[in-house]
Formats: structure tokens, sequence, C-alpha cells
């Protein structure tokens, strides 16, 4: 679906440029059948709207904002808080299916403008399985809390990146807490035509996916453009930023670390959810030192076997011949991802590893694997049961699953049951001062500024509209210290 923005004229009047009649002009954000316009509306014509519809429809009684008889219009509170009220108005008006029919409500929402009536063409690149395509909603089912809103939080900081969004530190204004919000573009995903992505990204959700070493997700909302999950903020480090420090890291703690990702693997698996491409920038420590993995189920990143870049970011090494291949896979696939995390704790470099990527791909799927015996019997051991290139031949293949991984003699020193309720200590100590230390992140993206874009406000419904203050195009408008109203 296009998510077309379509520039649209400001209406004025001649007094609206007048010098001495300043006044504030609301933008107004709407949202339909996978377009979005912006309109710029003056309080003076809300306030004929709703006169309007009034007459009309007087069962339907929405409150606007009063007028502002004394004092100063263009404190910037006093326009906070009449947008919000604006805001509130427009979608109570729209939650009215029988408003939409009112001359004067499409005249004001631009609806008939031809600009902004969708065409099949606009619609054409939309999975037949979505439902909610007329609106361009996703449904991100129990977590979704609909009434939550970009502009609750501060955007403070970029802390990661994928092909379809970004992670962004954020400070939720009233709550105080801070969290990683991952943010992805509705456009990005539909442009590609992961929607079959999205949809398994929605299932996902449905199934409370909740582990020790898991991502928390406290809740998930969306704008027409964007799609939100508000997860907990892990700021201990990637695993793999640690790991270029120290090269490789000792047999006990790869253990430790496996032990957790594996646990992680194989609740997943009791779901029946495939995390698949389990990668080094996927994996975090905590401020405890204990893993935590980002992304399952969330959008899976753009893969593709020809070794092209273009959608793809982050490291290719830990992909399964299968994948690769293209072919079907199964759950084993994560125990292969588990073998080359381990294997790279344990030597300093992926598996099959090559500078050349093409070359790294011909590795995974015809290179003999080659264990070094610097290392125990057990590792060498679990290593060769979990890089099996036939998926049939994997350690973990079996109807046992994680159970065979568990009972592998290499973790024969775990007591899972005091490893899964974290009561292991971990082997190192990220060493953060609190919730806000960033110091394991990596600067190139903490020193990024957060796109404007996605702290705005946007709300779905069959058509939605959002009121916001008007951007910097047209400061020139709003903010003028003077009176704001001429009725
Ligand atoms: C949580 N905390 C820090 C970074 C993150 C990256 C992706 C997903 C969740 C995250």
């Amino acid at each position: 679906m296009a998510d077309t923005i379509t520039s649209v004229t400001i209406p004025g009047t001649e007094e609206t440029y007048e010098k001495s009649k300043k006044y504030t002009v609301y933008k107004v954000v709407v949202n339909r059948g996978g377009k979005s316009w912006f309109i710029f509306r003056r309080y003076n014509e809300f306030h004929r709207l709703n006169e309007a519809l009034k007459k009309q429809h007087p069962e339907i009684n929405i409150k606007l904002p009063g007028k502002k008889i004394f004092g100063n219009n263009f404190d910037p509170e006093f326009i906070r808080q009449r947008r919000e009220g604006l805001d509130d108005f427009i979608r109570r008006m729209l939650n009215h299916p029988k408003v939409l029919e009112h001359p004067d409500v499409r005249e004001f929402l631009l609806l008939d403008n031809p600009r902004n009536v969708s065409t099949d063409s606009d619609e054409s690149t939309l999975d037949d399985t979505d439902n909610n395509a007329d609106n361009n909603l996703i449904n991100l089912g129990g977590t979704e809390k609909a009434q939550v809103r970009p502009g609750e939080f501060d955007f403070l900081k970029v802390i990661g990146k994928g092909s379809f969004g970004k992670v962004l530190l954020a400070k939720h204004k009233t709550e105080g807490r801070v969290y990683a919000i991952k943010v992805l573009q509705k456009q990005a995903i539909m442009k590609r035509n992961e929607v079959k992505h999205i949809m398994a990204e929605r299932n996902v959700l449905l199934k409370n996916v909740k582990h020790p070493f898991l991502v928390g997700l406290h809740y998930s909302f969306q704008t027409p453009d964007k799609l939100y999950f508000v997860l907990d903020y892990v700021n201990g480090g990637e695993l793999f930023f640690h790991l270029q420090r120290e090269r490789c890291f000792s047999e006990q703690r790869a253990r430790f670390y496996s032990a957790e990702i594996a646990s992680a693997l194989g609740y997943l698996h009791s779901l029946n959810i495939i995390y698949r491409d389990l990668k080094p920038e996927n994996i975090l420590l905590d401020a405890k030192g204990h893993v935590v993995l980002t992304d399952f189920g969330l959008c899976k990143e753009n893969i593709t076997a020809t070794g092209t870049t273009g959608t793809f970011c982050g490291t290719p090494e830990y992909l399964a011949p299968e994948v690769i291949r293209k072919q079907q896979y199964d759950r084993s696939v994560d125990w292969w991802c588990l073998g080359a995390v381990l294997y790279e704790m344990m030597y300093g470099l992926p598996p099959f590893y090559s500078r050349d990527t093409a070359e790294m791909y011909d590795n995974i799927l015809y290179k003999p694997l080659r264990l070094r015996t610097n290392i125990s019997q057990a590792a060498r051991s679990i290593l060769d049961g979990l890089l099996q290139k036939e998926r049939q031949n994997r350690l973990g293949a079996g109807e046992g699953d994680f159970i065979d991984i568990k009972t592998h003699p290499f973790f024969g020193s775990i007591n899972w049951d005091e490893l899964e309720a974290r009561r292991i200590s971990p082997p190192y100590n990220p060493n953060v001062t609190g919730h806000m230390d960033l110091k394991h992140f990596d600067p190139e993206f903490v020193r990024e500024p957060v796109p404007g874009s996605v702290g705005k406000s946007l709300d779905p419904s069959a058509i939605s509209a959002s009121v916001q203050e008007a951007d910097n195009a047209f400061m020139g408008f709003s903010y003028v210290p003077q009176d704001d109203f001429e009725f």
C-alpha cells in the first residue's frame, strides 16, 4: 500500500496574510486507505465545523476546546492544550460514521480532493490476507494499547538500526521510565512485501512471550505510518561488543552465555516460534550481565542469499545452510545459530568465516568444520553437533529439541533451574551506573539525532486524523505572539 503524503495548499483568506492578523495554524494529518495527507486549519475553522455539525447532528455532542477570552493565545502551554483538545475533537468526530457524509466534514478534511482518493494501484503491494488493508492498520494483538501516542515519549537517542526502522531510547514523559522503542516503517515493510512477516510478528505478539532472557515487550501501538514496540531498555551492551574487546571468552563464560541463549531459544520453540536469524547484534547483556535476546518475532531483516547488502544490515555469518539455500527450515535452524555463536565465543571468529561474503556462504555450504584442539572435547563435540550442515543430523533436530542440548556433556555443570531463575552469577558485570548509562552502545548510533517524525502523533481508524502543531515549514504561522482568534 502506498502511504503517500500529498501536499495540500494552506487555505487562507486575505486576512491570513495580513501582518496584523497573526494566528496559530494546526496541522491535521489525515489517513485513509493507505494515503496520508495534511491540511492546515485554524481554530475558527474547527469552530465553524463544529457549529455545522451541531445543526445537522444535534445528537452528536462532541466538545470543542473553548475560546480563550483573556490572556495570551500564543502561550505554548495554551497551544499544546488546545491542540490536544482539537485532536480529541477530531478523533471523536470520526468515531461517528455518519459525520463522514457531512459535506463540511469532507471539505474540512479534503476527503474528495482527487489527490487524496485511493486508486487500485496504491494498494497493489498489499497482501491479500491483510484485511485491515483499507485503513493501514496492523493487528498487533493483545499487546496493543490503541490510546498510546508517540507524543507521550521523549525520544532521546538512536540505539540501534535495522532495515525497517530504528530502536530509540525513549523516556515516558509522565511515568519517567526509560524504554527502548522499536519503530518500524509500515511503508518500508509494505514496499518489501514483508506484510507476511508482520503478520507473523502479530502472531508472536499474541502469544504473550515472556522469558528471563528475552527482551520484555511492554506494549505496542501504531500510527498510520509506523509501528511502535515499547521494550525493556537493556544497557549492558552487545555481547559481541565485549567479545571484540577480549577476542575470545573462557569456556566457562561461553558456557554461561550459550546456556542462557539456548534456554531462550528452547522456550520460543515451546511456543512454536523459530528465531531463525539469531545474530550478534541481537544478543545483549542486561545491567547485571545476563543475556537478553531482542527481535524475536519482530520483523526479520530482509536477508538474501545472493550476498547483496542492499537491504541487509548487519553480519550474515550465522546463516544456516538451509537459509542460504532458501530451503525449508525448521527449529533446528536456531541450533545452528547457537553453534555459530558458541564457536565465535570460543575461537574469536565465526565458523566458516571469510572477509569475502560470497566465499563465506560457500564455506557455510560446503567447507568441512574444523575444530582446533585448544578447547575441551565436550566443547568440540557440541560444536560439531550444532554445526551439522544437514539439518536432520544436527543436535537438537530430533523430538527432544532443547532437551538434547541441555543434556549434552558440555552443559553438564549447568543447573538449568538455577540458570532460568537468573540465580547463576554472570561471569562479567557490565558496570553500568544506571538506566541511562549508554557507555556500552555504539557511539555511531548514540550520536545520531532522533528523526523528527518519530514523535509525531497520528491515530489509526477507518479514516483517522490527528492534530499537530504545524511543523517548521509553517512556523511563520504559529507561535506568533498576538491574538489568535477572530470571530
Ligand atoms: C533494548 N535495549 C537496548 C537495545 C535494544 C535493541 C533492540 C531491541 C531492544 C533493545
